[in-house]
């Protein structure tokens, strides 16, 4: 069992116990817990296989521990059971509508008896929760644009969530004998934001247990279908799962087929249809004939249709095809062309490790420099810093530089821009800071024109040289706020901004589409982590994966320059 796994059975207890209005320091624990366990590198199942006390853990105390011996013992946990007997079914996934807390939840529960996202909604378009203590009409329009928003994701998962599972699937298949390759398709491999289900794919000998062993799989909780060639499962998390078998000669053209996306596919079997030929998920064959003339591998399907092999982030029909044609497909951005990260936070706002922790992690990664970014003082919750606290960090930063050689942590901030577009520390400070990462982090819910407004306001201070997070939207969490995104690239690029992709997997902000049309404007980009712990450097690979999407090459990326570059890039935008 993964540690996400362990995490999760306390954040599920957390919030039912939410849901039944206990007491918040109890609920507090095991949020923490829920966090502790999501973060750590150790395997928790090893610690406890081992022996080890987890009550060494800052944190963690008996009860907890108890639980998770509990756990990994039996993959079950009795207490967590007694709390879903005592709370309604429908309850925890109303929890997952923007803005609605356990609060309102329970209200509605106990006063008008509402335990499902129907019945919810009914009541709404009904005009039944305004009458409620704290509710008007335009909570009841917020709730109903939640419970749109949240129909559109469900059953979807974001993309880290659905490689950590394909990453441990695939490792476990990969054992079953005679099994010669395995290859995850389908969305995953393009790289999309969410995930509706895995597609992986399989070349085995014809005795190999590889089925056997995929529907034994410890996560599965149902065998949807059993078969030689497929198998579709459901694991607990809910994750659809399809495992294919697929002929050698066709593993090509099986892999083209079911990595999609159907919209490319469709583009493509009609250019093959103008040669003379009929695509498949066999393989590519002469109609006249039948005669079979690719199939082995994606290049040659690509290649028997006179193309390059597309990579999989372009595969949306978005012209990729036309691109190909014409030889002008781009050199795609990579994970190992990426110089350094210039957004992350650390211990002084709230980050867990140090800034000589992050060095450490950052060069291990192969980084030439790294920023430090605190949050500053209007985003109370996260500890953010005044001019004092900045000024003070700027030092310890200044310290940290003079033990360092070939490597250079850029002084740093992610200043908030407040709601009338002033920023929230005092241009004197800033112009100290190397890397001023402008920000919203408050009043999401302003009109459009007045939030393009506040945003453009501060991107023409002049000590301003990154836009954070554009568009301030969670995946499959928070829609984004409303804003005219053209008209922010325009004032970024006209005042010499940089247009971060936000690397965090749950953020992936610009967003693909909105990031291509920022290049085709001419913005200048960067790929930024937002760590708040060095592990979380690490997913730097997701905003690649974007930044692919996006079309982008490494010349569109700042951070993939060498530190004198970069520093001039942000300084004159050349
Ligand atoms: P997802 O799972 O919703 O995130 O998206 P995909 O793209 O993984 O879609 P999925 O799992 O339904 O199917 C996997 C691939 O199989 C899809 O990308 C393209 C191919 N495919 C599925 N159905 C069709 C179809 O009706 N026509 C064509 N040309 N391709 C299809
Ligand atoms: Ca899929
Ligand atoms: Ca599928
Ligand atoms: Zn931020």
């Amino acid at each position: 069992m993964e540690n996400k796994q362990i995490a999760n059975f306390f954040a599920e207890i957390a919030e039912l116990l939410e849901l039944q209005g206990e007491n918040p320091f109890r609920i507090r624990s095991y949020q923490n817990a829920a966090r502790i366990f999501g973060d750590m590198s150790e395997s928790v199942v090893a610690m406890v296989r081992s022996g080890q006390d987890l009550r060494e853990i800052p944190g963690i105390g008996e009860g907890i521990s108890k639980k998770i011996i509990e756990i990994v013992e039996t993959g079950k946990l009795k207490f967590l059971e007694e709390q879903r007997a005592k709370v309604p079914a429908g309850l925890p996934e109303l929890l997952r509508i923007e803005g609605l807390g356990p609060k309102k939840v329970k209200l509605f529960y106990d006063r008008l008896g509402i335990d499902s996202l129907d019945k919810l909604e009914d009541a709404a378009k009904a005009g039944k929760l305004r009458e409620l203590e704290g509710m008007g009409e335009k909570s009841e329009e917020k709730i109903l644009k939640g419970i749109a928003t949240l129909r559109r994701g469900l059953g979807r998962f974001k993309l880290s969530v659905g490689l950590s599972y394909a990453e441990a699937l695939v490792a476990y298949l990969k054992k079953a004998k005679g099994v010669k390759r395995l290859e995850p398709s389908g969305s995953l491999r393009r790289r999309c934001e969410t995930v509706g289900d895995l597609d992986i794919l399989a070349i085995c000998a014809n005795d190999s247990p590889l089925m056997d062993n995929f529907t034994a799989y410890d996560d599965v909780e149902e065998v949807i279908a059993k078969g030689e060639t497929k198998s579709s499962v459901r694991l607990r998390c809910g994750l659809h799962v399809d495992v294919r078998v697929l002929e050698p000669g066709s593993f090509g053209s099986g892999l083209q087929y079911f990595t999609g996306s159907k919209a490319h596919n469709i583009a493509l079997r009609s250019r093959a249809n103008d040669r003379g030929l009929k695509l498949s998920e066999y393989g590519v064959f002469e109609i006249q004939t039948d005669k079979k003339v690719a199939g082995k591998s994606e290049e040659e399907v690509y290649k028997v249709l006179d193309l390059p092999l597309i990579p999989p982030e372009l595969r949306e029909d978005r012209g990729e095809i036309e691109a190909a044609e014409k030889g002008e497909l781009p050199k795609l951005i990579e994970l190992s062309d990426i110089h350094g990260d210039l957004q992350m936070h650390t211990k002084e706002s709230d980050g867990k490790d140090t800034i000589e922790e992050m060095v450490e992690a950052a060069k291990n990664l192969g980084y030439e420099y790294i920023a430090i970014t605190e949050h500053s003082k209007a985003v109370r919750i996260a500890n953010g810093l005044d001019e004092k606290r900045l000024a003070e960090h700027l030092k310890r930063i200044d310290k940290v530089n003079a033990k360092l050689s070939g490597f250079r942590v850029l002084k740093g901030i992610e200043v908030d821009i407040l709601a009338d577009g002033s920023l929230d520390l005092s241009d004197d400070i800033l112009k100290e800071c190397e890397v001023v990462v402008g920000s919203v982090h408050s009043r999401f819910n302003m009109e459009e024109k007045e939030m393009t407004q506040r945003i453009i306001r501060a991107l023409k201070n002049p000590n301003v040289n990154f836009l954070g997070h554009p568009t301030g939207r969670l995946i499959l969490e928070r829609e984004p706020y409303k804003v005219d995104l053209k008209e922010v690239i325009k004032a970024a690029i006209d005042n010499n901004v940089i247009v971060e992709i936000n690397a965090y997997p749950d953020r992936l902000d610009l967003r693909d589409v909105d990031a291509r049309m920022a290049k085709e404007m001419g913005a200048k980009l960067s790929i930024s982590t937002d760590a708040h712990s060095k592990l979380q450097l690490d997913v730097m690979k997701y905003g690649v994966f974007t930044a692919r999407r996006a079309w982008l090459e490494a010349k569109d990326v700042v951070n993939t320059l060498p530190l004198a570059r970069l520093l001039k890039a942000i300084r004159t935008g050349t």
